[in-house]
């Protein structure tokens, strides 16, 4: 896959790659107000790959100067000494400069259907918007008609925009991409005199793939501090409310944030309460109804209104009779049935991957080299890893053909010999073959026996037919060469469908073939998504979980390809990287 679609990433506190992603991505666009030829595309692709990186930039400068910036892809001394000055300072002269002139969000009003840069600058300048909320109030008063290059049917498309954006993107955020800026909220949170508790709820709970909001929780006696200092975060772009127990506000990343605060005493009931989902919760008041009970954000309460549960979410579980439900299975998919009859899975841990069936080098589109990328995967406590560059075909990712793949096993022997001796990790030899229109694949079989993984996957011609598209996969999977479907369905959250296929048969041929279904980590592929993992394990199919790592930063993907696979049900044994290396190869075609 493409490593320019790994986005917006990662904030701790101040300034961090997050932040300085936003900030270039801006200046991209001021640069584009400006008339500009190239700097737009320069700005515009740092901040795509910086925002991409897990390793803070002021790490990278720390350890090695503006040298060690400068030799990230994409990224000359112009932009490199502008990194500079905001990892010292917080700060950058050029970008305030920019943004004293035209002091919008840019960031939303930019992603704005309908809306470019030149507008964006005109409506400021003419009707002095600053936000999306005051250009819609501008739509709705009919004010933005009467402006040059603007008319009735101009304001009827951003309108539909503002509403898509609302829909969709300003909607739903990815969660690997946003998570760290939670967790580094969550931090800060705790860390407060006037916080007793806190904890993130909602689908970022759950480990939903995209989530609408944040949804935060605190215990405090002083709820008026916490607010305070949740409102004035400096990742807040404004303020929608402010509230004793609840504000609710949105960040310069465009997604909007809930904190309520609650009493101690309530603390587990409202964490059970909004940590959702709605449905699962319906199911659970049902049950407590059932006993007599009253079940709210505040406790649980008996007949004579006296809170029984409230202050652990375990607590509250426990009087209703149930074991305690992980928040990833809360999803009203008989979860609480099988509670109630002892059948919950043993749900594959966050702990328990040995392996690694994908990864790239920057032999073809990955920013690492191979003994790059594989102290990074020993670090993150990987024992085994396969190199699976992509092949020929993939022109964008400089696909390996069959020469520079025999160089490249010699490369991967080499490195082997070494790490093997220090007694870690060991590296599989292996490719990403590419499965082409008619389900032949791009390298002769005398070629794929040479390697100990082949994962085969799709990467073209993603609208045939049904029946084309899974005759195409299943003579992939035929081959006896193939030991993995690489992203299986090729679906792009928020992007592209999955491939129309007939998914029941993919699964008769996996098992009948011994053909293991991947689960990709990358954020915005998980795929196989939960409902299909949880379909191949009912037909006792195997699946891997990988990261799809083009980058040393990548591997903590894997965590949420482990929650995709856990809202899935799978346990450990469902999971064949799970396995030790010997026992993992056996398991193989
Ligand atoms: P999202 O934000 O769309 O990704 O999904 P959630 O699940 O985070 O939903 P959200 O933020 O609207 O609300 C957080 C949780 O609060 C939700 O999962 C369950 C609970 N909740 C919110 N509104 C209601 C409601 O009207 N009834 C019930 N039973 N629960 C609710
Ligand atoms: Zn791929
Ligand atoms: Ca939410
Ligand atoms: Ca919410």
């Amino acid at each position: 896959m493409n490593r320019r679609s790994y986005r917006g990433k990662c904030i701790k506190l101040n300034l961090k790659n997050f932040e300085i992603a936003r900030v270039l991505h801006e200046i991209a666009i001021y640069e584009e107000m400006k008339g500009e030829m190239f700097k737009p595309r320069a700005y515009e692709k740092a901040a795509l790959y910086i925002g991409s990186l897990a390793e803070d930039v002021g790490t990278i400068y720390k350890k090695g100067g503006i040298k060690a910036l400068m030799q990230l892809p994409g990224i000359g001394r112009n932009i490199a000494e502008k990194l500079v000055e905001l990892i010292q300072t917080d700060g950058l002269a050029y970008y305030e400069q920019l943004k004293r002139e035209i002091p919008v969000d840019l960031t939303t009003l930019s992603s704005i259907e309908g809306m470019g840069p030149k507008k964006v600058k005109l409506l400021y300048e003419k009707l002095g918007i600053t936000n999306i909320e005051e250009l819609e109030k501008a739509i709705r008063e009919k004010r933005v008609r009467a402006l040059r290059g603007f008319g009735e049917s101009s304001e009827q498309k951003i309108l539909k925009g503002i509403e898509f954006f609302k829909k969709s993107h300003g909607g739903r955020f990815i969660l690997g991409f946003i998570l760290n800026t939670f967790e580094d909220i969550l931090q800060r949170l705790k860390k407060l005199d006037s916080v007793k508790n806190a904890k993130l709820a909602g689908s970022a709970r759950r480990m939903k793939e995209s989530i609408g909001d944040a949804d935060f929780l605190a215990s405090s006696d002083k709820p008026q501090k916490v607010m305070d200092f949740f409102t004035s975060m400096p990742e807040v772009a404004y303020i929608h409310t402010k509230g004793r127990t609840k504000s609710t506000v949105r960040l310069k990343s465009g997604i909007n944030c809930d904190l309520r605060i609650v009493p101690e005493e309530s603390f587990g009931a409202a964490l059970q309460y909004f940590t959702g989902s709605k449905q699962h919760n319906v199911l659970l008041r049902t049950i407590a109804l059932h006993k007599g009970y009253k079940l709210n954000e505040y406790g649980l309460y008996d007949k004579r209104n006296r809170q029984i549960a409230g202050k652990t979410e375990e607590s509250i579980y426990s009087k209703l009779g149930l074991p305690f439900i992980t928040p990833e299975l809360r999803e009203d998919k008989g979860e609480i049935e099988a509670a109630r009859y002892g059948r919950l899975p043993k749900l594959i841990g966050y702990d328990d991957l040995k392996g690694d069936l994908q990864i790239h080098t920057n032999w073809t589109d990955g920013n690492y080299t191979i003994i790059e990328m594989t102290e990074a995967a020993s670090k993150a406590g990987l024992e085994y890893i396969a190199i699976t560059d992509h092949s020929r075909t993939l022109e964008i990712a400089h696909g390996l053909n069959e020469r520079k793949l025999k160089q490249q096993e010699k490369e991967i022997k080499r490195v082997n010999n070494t790490t093997k001796q220090n007694g870690r990790i060991t590296i599989l030899t292996g490719v990403e073959v590419n499965i082409l229109k008619d389900g032949s694949l791009d390298l002769e079989n005398n070629v794929l026996m040479e390697f100990d993984i082949v994962g085969a996957a799709v990467h073209s011609h993603f609208s045939l037919s049904k029946e084309e598209q899974t005759k195409r996969l299943v003579s992939a999977m035929y081959n006896p060469n193939v030991d993995i479907l690489f992203h299986p369905t090729c679906r792009v959250i928020q992007k592209r469908h999955p491939l129309d296929i007939d998914f029941d048969k993919i699964l008769d041929v996996s098992k009948e073939t011994n053909t293991i279904l991947e689960v990709d980590s990358s954020p915005e592929r998980l795929d196989l998504q939960d409902e299909y993992i949880q379909r191949a394990i009912e037909n006792k199919c195997k699946i891997v979980i990988d990261s799809d790592a083009h980058d040393k930063s990548h591997f903590h993907f894997l965590k949420f390809g482990i929650s995709q696979a856990r809202r899935g049900w799978a346990e450990k044994k469902d999971v064949v990287n799970t396995l030790p290396l010997e026992k993992f190869l056996k398991s193989l075609k």
